[in-house]
């Protein structure tokens, strides 16, 4: 359904409107909300998508990042995070969180005492080879000696692909629909291709999909008429409570790294084992799988 006046801005989808973004990507910001409490339940969200996806997420990061769990295992390096104060400023729990989840699967992590450029400084003074760094634009991985570096969005559809491609039982010559082509969606796009899916993409913003369009990727002009011819779904969009039971497929599977998660309450509770989400953890440790190599 479109809005009468401005047939682009804004579309109605389970009784909720999806706005457009202005311009550029709508880049998400995690809230101290998202975040709180994620180190003293890294093992529970662990088990969680163990559940759901039958791998852990040392598994799921080693496998999105092409690489086994046990060269994972083998490596070790000094990983420092360091506080940024630019632009918005300090997330609260921001780095402890980035720390606890690289901390979890077996790497010397620190937060750096200092921020910003003295934080880089400490660091490299401090022996540290991997760097973390988060401003409101880009959240990356560095490494200080192979010059990797790794970008937060493009690892978090990596890991949101392979969680998807796992609780599918695999994705070759499956359907799957992608919503949001932000630069989480884009990426998602060209790895679910890779695996063979049959993708197609519901966009709010037409600039974003024009591309997609001419390399032969459907794009959905009716999300919520659309939704349940589609088993597979990875939101990747910052919309809030829009995919409600009703307008699924009754076998559904969603691999959700929107933030916020884009399904209703009760329908994230009754699909639990069949939905993959977390606020940071797939993200940071695909990054760190991605950055090790
Ligand atoms: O160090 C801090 O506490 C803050 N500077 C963290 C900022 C985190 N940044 C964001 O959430 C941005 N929106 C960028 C995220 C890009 C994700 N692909």
């Amino acid at each position: 359904m479109r809005n009468k006046e401005h047939p682009l801005k804004e579309v109605r989808v389970s009784g909720r409107l999806m706005k457009r973004p202005k311009e550029g990507d709508a880049m998400t910001r995690l809230t101290e909300k998202d975040i709180f409490g994620l180190e003293e339940s890294m093992g529970q969200s662990d088990l969680k998508l163990t559940k759901a996806t039958g791998l852990t997420i040392r598994k799921l990061a080693s496998l999105a990042a092409g690489i086994t769990e046990e060269e994972f295992c083998l490596r070790s390096r000094k990983v420092a995070v360091i506080p940024i104060t630019s632009g918005e400023g300090i997330i609260p729990y921001f780095t402890d969180s980035v720390r606890s989840i690289i901390s979890y699967l077996g790497y010397p992590a620190e937060v750096m005492s200092t921020n910003d450029v003295a934080g880089i400084y400490e660091a490299v003074t401090d022996g540290k080879e991997i760097i973390f760094m988060a401003d409101d634009q880009r959240f990356i991985a560095f490494n200080l000696r192979t010059k990797t570096i790794v970008d937060n969005g493009e690892a978090t559809a990596r890991g949101y692909v392979a969680a998807l491609n796992s609780m599918s039982g695999g994705l070759n010559s499956q359907k799957v629909l992608v919503v949001g082509a932000g630069e989480v969606g884009r990426t998602a796009i060209f790895c679910l291709r890779e695996l063979g899916a049959n993708v197609e993409v519901y966009e709010i913003n037409p600039q974003k999909v024009a591309n997609l369009e001419k390399i032969g990727i459907k794009v959905i002009k009716d999300i919520e008429s659309s939704l349940q011819n589609f088993q597979y779904i990875l939101d990747a969009s910052p919309q809030a409570a829009f995919l409600d039971l009703a307008n699924l497929h009754p076998e559904v599977m969603i691999a959700a790294p929107g933030i916020p998660l884009g399904l209703t309450p009760e329908t994230y509770l009754s699909l639990e084992k069949r939905v993959v989400h977390d606020p940071l953890q797939i993200g940071v440790a695909t990054m760190l799988a991605l950055a090790i190599i």
